[in-house]
């Protein structure tokens, strides 16, 4: 699964202005401090912390939700907020999700969606598993920025854009969080146990990444009392395209080493994905590739997602490198296992290697620096 590290894949930014676009990124790279296009997004200067339970009084006492899932949308994302979607309708409450036009195939027939149909006017928006609203997506999503009343979250980037924020920054996934939420309501069903194990799983790596934690078992546990998840595992996390293996083996040959083998960046490029005949379905599982190699502590994959358009993902061993800090520098974030960034202003593939590896490097040798001074 794609960002199933739980990856805070940001968008970059939205910038009007050419020019404060090339002046924050260069600033990124080139390392002047740089409050990365935050300005140009709300920001709840009143935001209220909520515990799960004081979301449960505060949904029961409200209708008629909204449920936003990010750009790009992940098992996380996509599996919370059809659980709660479910909860919130066995609580006698109207709830619908946002269409998400990124939904790839990988979810079809594994998830209930259920889209918010046309012309229904919310009176509650809640945003599932997203940072930053620089993570909605494109489209009619854009017309909810700064109406987000509650997030819920577990990435310790979040930018507290919502008037109501519960976030769990040791949850390996939002999952985690909405399990709370679905059984405090009291209505956790086989449904709504399978998207929440879909939202867990996906984004732990199926529990092998270091955001996992003991109480991600236990949800996990008592997720399987409620439904069969053979088919889930098998589905997610052991079966491959021959196109996404097409794709592996083209990184693989792109990848580049360097500090004895620690650290490697690779690309895929639109040709290659062309070549393949491939799609984003085929490529989610790219980025978790290169760090399963031996003895590599980080590892960056950049896709290049139109002409130009470069995405980056990190992942890292944090105690080597921060994932997110590197991502910092180039406008993005996620956690410090894992993060990603898409680069804001348009660049070669080549141009994006040059600016990944300076921020690595940035980080790694400051951070050696750091702690042995
Ligand atoms: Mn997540």
């Amino acid at each position: 699964m794609g960002e199933m590290s739980g990856e805070n894949v940001q968008k970059g930014s939205l910038f009007s202005l050419q020019e404060s676009a090339r002046l924050a990124f260069f600033g990124a790279c080139f390392g002047f401090s740089s409050s990365f296009a935050s300005s140009h997004f709300h920001i709840c200067p009143n935001e209220v912390t909520m515990t799960e339970q004081q979301v449960i009084t505060w949904l029961l006492e409200r209708d008629n939700f909204l449920l936003l899932t990010h750009v790009r949308p992940d098992g996380d994302t996509l599996g919370s907020a059809s659980a709660l979607c479910r909860s919130l309708n066995k609580a006698g409450k109207t709830a619908y999700l946002l269409r998400n036009p990124g939904v790839t195939r990988t979810f079809d027939g594994w998830l209930t969606l259920p889209w918010a149909p046309d012309g229904w006017e919310p009176e509650h928006v809640i945003a599932v598993d997203i940072a930053t609203e620089k993570l909605f997506p494109d489209g009619e999503q854009q017309k909810y920025l700064g109406k987000t009343e509650l997030c819920i979250d577990h990435h310790p980037s979040n930018e507290h854009y919502a008037q109501n924020l519960c976030l769990d920054p040791e949850a390996a996934a939002a999952g985690e969080v909405v399990y709370t939420i679905c059984k405090g309501l009291g209505n956790l069903d086989e449904e709504m146990a399978k998207a929440l194990y879909i939202a867990i799983s996906t984004d732990c790596g199926c529990f092998v990444y270091s955001n996992t934690r003991p109480q991600s078992h236990r949800i996990a546990a008592e997720l399987m009392e409620l439904a069969d998840m053979s088919a889930i595992n098998k589905h997610f996390f052991q079966t491959k395209s021959s196109k996404e293996l097409g794709l592996q083996s083209r990184l693989m040959n792109s990848l580049a080493f360097f500090e004895d083998g620690k650290v490697c960046i690779g690309t895929v490029t639109v040709a290659d994905k062309a070549a393949l005949n491939a799609d984003e379905s085929d490529c989610e599982e790219l980025s978790s590739f290169a760090a399963t190699i031996e003895g590599v502590l980080c590892a960056a994959t950049i896709r290049e997602l139109e002409p130009n358009q470069c995405k980056v993902s990190l992942r890292t061993t944090p105690s080597y490198a921060n994932a997110n800090h590197i991502c910092n520098r180039m406008g993005g974030g996620g956690h410090p296992a894992a993060s990603g960034a898409t680069l804001p202003y348009p660049t070669t593939v080549e141009e994006a290697r040059k600016i990944v590896y300076q921020a690595i490097f940035h980080i790694i040798k400051g951070e050696a620096l750091a702690s042995n001074p």
